[in-house]
């Protein structure tokens, strides 16, 4: 009899035992109750002892194994694990329209830019326009990045038809101006970003350009502008040296409801640019745009990379647009970048960011003559809706006022 009752204690204790393990280890993947009162961390941790096992209640056995088991830091938290995840949706943003962008783009430049137009007028407007003023009038040009040899023409023009005007009103000065400016802006540039699909295949457009230049920014940008305007877009984020980078640009996907195809950090970027646009066409999407990583023109190794994926992505299709990104206060340096960028990955149009910070927007000039690539988008500041289309006559009168 003892026996038997032996044997029934034995197997309760043993199935107690084993039903406390149960209920720890299923414990552990499912989520916790809210943690007792806050636990005594520098107890010693409760070592279990076989007279312990048969005295400790059924309804505690998980705070001992919890302790004895959970590596010391891991103990779940009702805030780190909340019962049911909550998973929040960002709302889809309706991005501004572009069309009302003209007129901001003019506000912003025509704070930082000012200068140049109307440091010109005042120059033209003297009586006696002798060398010294010439002079000047060629050094404002120079300063605002217009580079050596369009100043020279310009200057030239403007000498000849100030003498064939004579006497001049402010009017007059101020339209011939505007004409000789224009002229060397270049109205007649198809400033056009191709992005249209076809047969079968999105519209196809990789971003390349220097360190922090405004790559990713401008992606983003775009995307929104593509799908401000009915486009859907697909991002691919081909700067895969930090992880950071696609989520950044993923970021800026899901706020207009772009999908993103990323890769492993420290991946071949090239396969995720030849996957994004794979994904696009799946997809059916209009547009896919590929961010890359920054890259100096100095380091032959990452030129040669920005090849491949050029070459890469090729495969599927031709792209529609390489658009070269240019920081607008490096000042000449973003010439050198641009003749380097150009001659590996023919680039088809050029970004001017950050125009909102400087004075030196003489560089649209400079670098369309450096490329004989137009400048088709201008950056205007880092909120969401500062790209513009850029447009000769509105950057003209905002450098000349109206
Ligand atoms: N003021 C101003 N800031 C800009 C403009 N475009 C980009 N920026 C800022 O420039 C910084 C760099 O932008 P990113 O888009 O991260 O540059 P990136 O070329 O992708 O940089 P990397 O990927 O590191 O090479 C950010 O702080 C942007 O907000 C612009 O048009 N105006
Ligand atoms: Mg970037």
């Amino acid at each position: 009899m003892e026996t038997i009752i032996l044997a029934v204690v034995i197997a309760v204790v043993v199935l107690g035992a084993l039903g406390g393990l149960l209920v720890g280890g299923l414990r552990r993947k499912s989520p916790p109750p809210p943690p007792p009162a806050a636990p005594d961390i520098t107890a010693p941790p409760a070592e279990p002892h076989v007279g312990e096992e048969a005295e400790t209640p059924r309804e505690e056995p998980r705070r001992t194994i919890e302790e004895v088991d959970l590596p010391e830091g891991s103990a779940p938290t009702a805030v780190e694990e909340p019962l049911v995840p909550e998973i929040e949706l960002p709302p889809i943003e309706v991005p501004e329209p572009t069309a009302g962008r003209l007129v901001r783009l003019r506000a912003r430049l025509s704070r930082s830019q000012n200068a140049l137009g109307k440091g010109l007028l005042n120059l033209l407007s003297r009586e006696h326009l002798d060398e010294d003023t010439w002079e000047e009038i060629e050094d404002t040009l120079l300063t605002a990045d217009v580079g050596v040899q369009p100043t020279q023409e310009l200057v030239g023009r403007l000498r000849e038809r100030v003498k064939v005007l004579g006497t001049r009103t402010p009017e007059e000065l101020r339209g011939l101006l505007r004409e000789e400016l224009l002229q060397l802006v270049g109205p007649d540039m198809d400033r056009t970003v191709r992005t249209e699909p076809e047969a079968g295949k999105p519209g196809i457009v990789m971003v390349v350009g220097v360190n922090g230049t405004g790559k990713t920014t401008t992606t983003g940008k775009l995307a929104r502008v593509l799908v401000a305007d009915g486009r859907s877009v697909v991002l691919g984020a081909a700067d895969t040296f930090r992880a950071a980078a696609a989520d950044q640009l993923q970021t800026w996907g899901e706020r207009v409801g772009a999908h993103t195809v990323r890769g492993p950090e420290g991946g071949d970027p090239a396969s995720v640019a030849f996957d994004a646009v794979k994904e696009g066409k799946e997809m059916g999407a209009d547009v896919v745009l590929i961010d890359t990583a920054g890259r100096l023109h100095t380091k032959t190794g990452l030129m040669d990379e920005l090849g491949k994926v050029k070459r890469v992505v090729e495969k599927h299709a031709p792209l529609d647009e390489v658009l070269l990104v240019l920081d607008a206060t490096t000042g000449q340096n973003g010439l050198i970048q641009a003749r380097v960028f150009a001659e590996v990955v023919d680039v088809t149009g050029i970004v001017l960011t950050k125009l909102d910070g400087t004075a030196k927007g003489g560089i649209v000039v400079a670098v369309q003559r450096e490329l004989g690539v137009p400048v088709k988008l201008v950056g205007l500041g880092e909120g969401p809706d500062d790209l513009a289309p850029f447009e000769p006559e509105a950057f003209v009168d905002a450098l000349i006022g109206e």
